[in-house]
């Protein structure tokens, strides 16, 4: 099998932002754009002569030919070992446990995530190390400098590999082992939870929707849910993988999700709905009457977490990412554990779970994870959410409700503002960073500004320190407003402002969120002169 080492020129624009590289799938298709990204990561990421290397994706338009593109500069490159998942399918949190099951040398997935698919939609790459997570930023840095020098890259002369059946092939020789995509998953959430009684909880009538958005985890949550679990037949729902997710962007949230909350109103038989994303790693939770802000979630998982057999023993620590409202930092203080604030993207937690630091972290974008894998990860988390029901004994909204008397309600919302002017983006973040001095002691309308800074993380494991990853605004009355830039859009700019605000004695009702909210978003609307600057008079997407 000949081995051809191919001339080529780097393109300018292939650092990797918060998760992969993430583009539209045309700038993919440009001739040797998957090529000289994927020989970065393996020039970047160390020898990779006899290693064993995963791959696998989200679905997406374009998932076929990549990975097959993948295989093929893997055995050029000297891997011994692929594991491919069926169909050239693998969830992320799928991904991260079959890395650390083999031992591998790291994972390539093929995801643009909660990015909309299709031709005209995004596709991405991502490297995951040898311990499941994402490359931490001295990683992604190299393979960033490794692609703007880039000259050739290696590939072998070989057919497409058939991924439709499971077995060996070889190719050159390297073996590319075709596995089920969910098995090894499903039996490590069988060891973490008690099955049994999550079992007990449908026999007994139970009922639950879960929206897999025909995106990566139909064929996970059927096999668990209703194979095993024994929810009833139909339970998951679009859980068929479509290259264009069916049209719908595979986002799970309030707003792409309607149907869920909707649902959870209207329908009292339903004990919980859920939803994942596109490369199943978010989940998004609704109780009944409730859609249950991640934050919150976070926090009712870390204060339940005694009651789920891998976490019975306690927690050493959580952590969160800075926008995410600090609902579990109260959890983490009343369980005498720390805390970390990390900065958004799940690379930041890898440190703190390798060093057993923390056992649980989240992030506000329904994103929620453990020591188990390395990712953050979807179905797992709807699997705590069964646990905790089931051995309370008590409905969901129940749990959120008593959660809130015992430690208070952190309302919270994320307001988008969807394809800025990089210019006029950046120059709103810079001046803002600009203006921090003058703001503490300043008002606006009933806030009045503590403290504000330029969030900085020095990460306490390998004392590596990550500047600029958000301006933040506290105020006296328990409010905070967060500003900063997405790094996962492909195209202008999106920025992100996140408020919260803190009740210690909330109503009953379920609905707050906005209300307590509004004098929050428009001192940060006075503070950053958002309207002005932008021309936009209220975000693209309130989550
Ligand atoms: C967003 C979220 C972040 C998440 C990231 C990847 O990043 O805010 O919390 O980790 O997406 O999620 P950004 O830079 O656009 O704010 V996924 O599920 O798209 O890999
Ligand atoms: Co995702």
């Amino acid at each position: 099998m000949n081995t051809n080492k191919v001339p080529t020129k780097p393109f300018p624009d292939q650092k990797p932002g918060t998760s992969g590289l993430r583009k539209k799938v045309k700038t993919f298709q440009q001739p040797h754009y998957v090529e000289n990204f994927v020989q970065a990561i393996f020039d970047a990421a160390g020898d990779p002569r006899g290693k064993e290397l995963i791959v696998g994706g989200d679905g997406r338009f374009f998932n076929d030919r990549v990975v097959q593109t993948v295989i093929r500069m893997a055995a050029a490159n000297g891997f011994a070992w692929l594991i491919v998942g069926r169909d050239g399918l693998l969830s992320t949190p799928a991904a991260s446990c079959i890395i650390r099951k083999r031992r591998a040398f790291g994972g390539v997935i093929l995801s643009a995530s909660h990015n909309p698919g299709g031709s005209e939609g995004d596709f991405g790459i991502k490297f995951n190390a040898s311990n499941g997570g994402p490359a931490p930023e001295s990683l992604t840095d190299a393979i960033s400098r490794r692609s703007s020098e880039i000259d050739t890259y290696s590939i072998v002369d070989a057919p497409d590999v058939d991924l439709s059946r499971l077995g060996e092939t070889d190719l050159g020789g390297t073996v590319v082992e075709v596995v089920d995509p969910v098995s090894d998953y499903a039996a490590l959430m069988e060891e973490l939870f008690d099955f049994d009684r999550i079992a007990g909880l449908f026999a007994s009538g139970f009922r639950m929707r879960f929206d897999a958005m025909n995106a990566i985890t139909g064929p996970y949550a059927r096999v668990i849910l209703e194979e095993r679990l024994g929810a009833e037949a139909g339970t998951v729902t679009n859980g068929e993988p479509l290259p264009d997710f069916g049209g719908r962007h595979p986002d799970p949230n309030p707003v792409h999700a309607r149907d869920l909350v909707e649902l959870m109103q209207r329908d009292e038989s339903f004990g919980l709905a859920a939803a994942s994303d596109g490369d199943g790693d978010r989940n998004m939770i609704v109780a009944p009457g409730m859609f249950v802000s991640p934050s919150d979630s976070l926090a009712v998982l870390t204060a339940n977490a005694h009651l789920v057999p891998a976490y019975s023993g306690g927690l050493a620590g959580v952590a969160r990412s800075m926008p995410t409202s600090r609902a579990v930092d109260r959890v983490a203080d009343s369980l005498g554990i720390d805390c970390y604030e990390t900065p958004t993207g799940w690379k930041f937690f890898g440190n703190l779970l390798d060093a057993g630091r923390i056992t649980l972290c989240g992030e506000e974008s329904a994103g929620t994870g453990s020591t188990h894998v390395r990712e953050k990860d979807g179905l797992w988390a709807v699997l705590f959410w069964l646990n905790v029901i089931a051995t309370r004994g008590m409905p969901a909204d129940e749990i959120v409700r008593q959660h809130w008397k015992r430690f208070g309600r952190h309302h919270y919302a994320r307001h988008d503002y969807e394809g800025l002017d990089q210019d006029v983006a950046n120059d709103l973040m810079q001046d803002l960073r600009d203006r921090l001095p003058d703001l503490p002691g300043r008002s606006f309308g009933p806030l009045t500004v503590e403290s504000c800074d330029d969030f900085a993380y020095h990460d306490p494991v390998d004392d590596t320190v990550s500047r600029h990853q958000g301006v933040r605004v506290f105020f006296r009355e328990g409010a905070r407003a967060i500003f900063r830039l997405s790094g996962t859009g492909t195209s202008g700019a999106t920025l992100r402002l996140y408020l919260e605000r803190f009740d210690p004695s909330p109503a009953d009702d379920a609905a707050g969120g906005g209300e307590p909210l509004v004098s929050v978003a428009r001192a940060a609307g006075e503070i950053s002169e958002l309207a002005a600057r932008t021309g936009r008079g209220s975000p693209t997407t309130i989550t």
